[in-house]
């Protein structure tokens, strides 16, 4: 499995080319319609989401609500393109036209800006800034949904959450199931548990934007249901937890993962970081904890996967940091006009079908996956050969 994502923030649409998807996968577009809604939410997002209605059209790889195990194309109109059909169209345009180009001679601190402009010799930092935005989650949502359906089919169920904006941690009672974690981060507005914690957030959320300003968090994602054993030791690039961290520091502004405990191993003794192994006759093989976060030798271990991901502030502030003018030379205070204040919680789910797509596209690769009957039959025999191990 692997895909393509397409397009500019201003742009016409996104597109995502997903190949690899196997046949006969029952898929509706309201499955991925239901995702793109969702990461469209959560406190502290700017206007713009409230010009976008992310919806989905398939444009192939699809019929009669069945995957065809041809390459599936998802395809997102972005709404606000109708204020930009001339900043953004195809067509050239006559010189001398700067104010319809909204040229960017400015990069902000934090963005892709001046690096992109050096790298492709852009010295209009527009044609960076478009594609380095955070809009191109939508695209690997829709790449996500998809591998969620699959994952779902063979009972493995994803979810996403926030555990920590500005410092302030909202704790999860360990003992909570997959169910519970997703009902009750899905009615909190920062997708979190600890009411008191997300009250705290909001405000934080609501200075920073009162400021100018714009604050980052940590974001959880929790799997159940994945069998033990996938991924590999037996070479560097096939170990499982290694290609979810890449993915995830994948996402615009992720500047850090850790699995279970994380940083914190570091900090203790090995008897208290590693996870005693149990067997009993209803569950097989388990963990007493799952300290390691369902990893051990770049190996699912059968226990749930706990990953965290650390998002920096958004850089594009109202709050003037300095930069220089790559024109005149001269220093400049940033002013930007629009800007989400805090997006962790519609970071929470990107990270999920992040994590989703990296774990669908595991299984597929470990197990027959052209036909999704016979996917199926080789996971389920599969988990009943390693519950008899
Ligand atoms: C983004 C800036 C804002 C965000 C955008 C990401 O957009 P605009 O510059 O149009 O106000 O709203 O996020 C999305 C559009 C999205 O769909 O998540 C940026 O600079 O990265």
């Amino acid at each position: 499995m692997r895909y393509l994502t397409a397009g500019e923030s201003h742009g016409k649409q996104l597109t995502t080319i997903i190949e690899g998807i196997p046949s006969h996968l029952p898929l509706l577009r309201e499955q991925i319609n239901e995702s793109l809604i969702r990461r469209q939410g959560g406190y502290g997002r700017g206007k713009r989401m409230q010009i976008e209605k992310d919806l989905v059209e398939i444009t192939s790889g699809v019929r009669h609500g069945y995957t065809l195990g041809s390459p599936i194309t998802l395809v997102v109109n972005n709404d606000d393109f109708k204020h930009w059909t001339d900043i953004m169209g195809e067509d050239p345009l006559p010189e001398d036209t700067q104010k319809i180009r909204r040229t960017v001679t400015k990069p902000r601190p934090g963005h892709a800006d001046l690096n992109g402009g050096m790298k492709y010799g852009h010295r209009d930092m527009r044609n960076v800034l478009e594609r380095s935005s955070a809009r191109e989650t939508a695209a690997r949502v829709g790449a996500g949904a998809v591998a969620k359906v699959l994952l779902k089919e063979l009972g493995i169920e994803v979810t996403g959450y926030v555990r920590e904006i500005a410092g302030i941690v909202s704790d999860v009672d360990e003992n909570l199931t997959l169910q519970q974690r997703r009902e009750i981060s899905e009615a909190s507005p920062v997708r979190t548990f600890d009411e008191k914690a997300a009250e705290k957030m909001m405000h934080a959320i609501d200075e920073a934007k009162k400021e100018g300003d714009s604050i980052g968090g940590v974001t959880e994602v929790y799997v159940e249901g994945m069998p033990p054993g996938i991924g590999s030791y037996v070479q560097y690039d096939r170990k499982l937890d290694a290609k979810i961290a890449g993915s995830v520091m994948s996402i615009n502004a992720y500047k850090g993962v850790e699995f279970g405990i994380g940083f914190e191993a570091a900090r203790r003794n090995g008897s208290e970081v590693h996870d005693e192994i149990l067997w009993s006759e209803e569950r097989g093989y388990y963990r007493r904890t799952n300290r390691l976060g369902g990893f051990e030798g770049g190996m699912t271990t059968g226990m749930p996967i706990v990953v965290k991901g650390v998002m920096k502030p958004i850089p594009t502030l109202y709050k003037p940091l300095q930069s220089v003018d790559i024109e005149t030379k001269e220093p400049f205070n940033a002013s930007i006009e629009r800007s989400d204040s805090c997006a962790v919680p519609a970071a929470s789910v990107v990270m999920e079908h992040i994590v989703a797509f990296e774990l669908a596209k595991a299984i597929t690769d470990e197990f027959p996956a052209d036909y999704f009957p016979r996917l199926k039959r080789a996971v389920d025999d599969y988990r009943k050969e390693v519950r008899e191990f």
